[in-house]
């Protein structure tokens, strides 16, 4: 074969491979937040646009953490689920509660994947492009309890930056309204020692890396600008009743 219909057939298949390429690239992306498995766990949608805590969340930080980190472990609850039907037969809090009596094979994937259900449901929940500031009772409990808002935020702030490598920062809230800062690790939630959580802030890099990188401090400073205080208020109110679950 002579060199150019050589190098004419090569560049042809370079074309023909690059054709192929370009739309299976975009199919990939298109797939990337895990497809929705049938089971009894769902997955709320967020309750605000995916951009609506700009600038101090950025929405692509937003989808990825939703749709795909916290889809994740939705779904793998409902593959535990299709053999372990009992994880799905009480409420999640009371599931947490309860981990050692789980059988063993499944037990530290429960804590995972039950424990980010649970924490990241609070947390979309718990923020919003509102803000506000704390009212009544539970502002009178963040100065009973934390040595009022300034001084509870600074020392949240330094909790959640020492938190190593990934975890919560969170404040626990008992059922006659005292309220104390707590920490966990991974996806560990209060509510595996039966306590309550009124709020708390995710400090996984997943939550804050493309924006802030390494500046965990920053992104923890910020985040006080999305916290909804009204729905804090909300969950004040519930756990005083009794009511309160995730
Ligand atoms: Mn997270």
């Amino acid at each position: 074969m002579p060199l150019m219909s050589r190098r004419k057939l090569m560049l042809a298949a370079t074309g023909a491979a690059a054709a192929t390429l370009a739309p299976r690239i975009t199919v990939v992306q298109a797939q990337t937040p895990p497809a929705p498995a049938a089971g009894p766990f769902k997955l709320d949608p967020l309750p605000y646009p995916t951009n609506a805590l700009e600038p101090h969340i950025d929405a692509m930080t937003m989808e990825i953490h939703h749709d795909r980190h916290h889809a994740t472990y939705v779904n793998n609850l409902n593959t535990i689920a299709k053999d372990h039907p009992q994880i799905a037969q009480a409420p999640i809090q009371d599931v947490l509660a309860k981990l050692n009596e789980l059988p063993e094979a499944i037990r530290t994937n429960v804590r995972n994947n039950m424990g980010g259900h649970a924490n990241h449901t609070m947390f979309w929940q718990i923020m919003g492009p509102g803000g506000g500031k704390p009212q009544g009772d539970l502002a009178a409990a963040i100065d009973r309890d934390l040595g009022g808002l300034e001084k509870f935020q600074t020392d949240f702030n330094a909790a959640g930056g020492r938190v190593f490598g990934s975890g919560w920062v969170a404040v626990v809230v008992s059922r006659d309204g005292k309220l104390a800062l707590e920490t966990r690790p991974n996806q560990d939630s209060v509510l595996m020692d039966s306590k309550r959580v009124l709020f708390g802030n995710d400090v996984w890099e997943h939550a804050y890396y493309l924006k802030y990188q390494n500046r965990r401090p920053d992104y923890l400073k910020a985040w006080w600008n999305v916290v909804n205080w009204n729905k804090v208020g909300e969950r004040y109110a519930a756990a005083k009743a009794g009511t309160l679950t995730v």
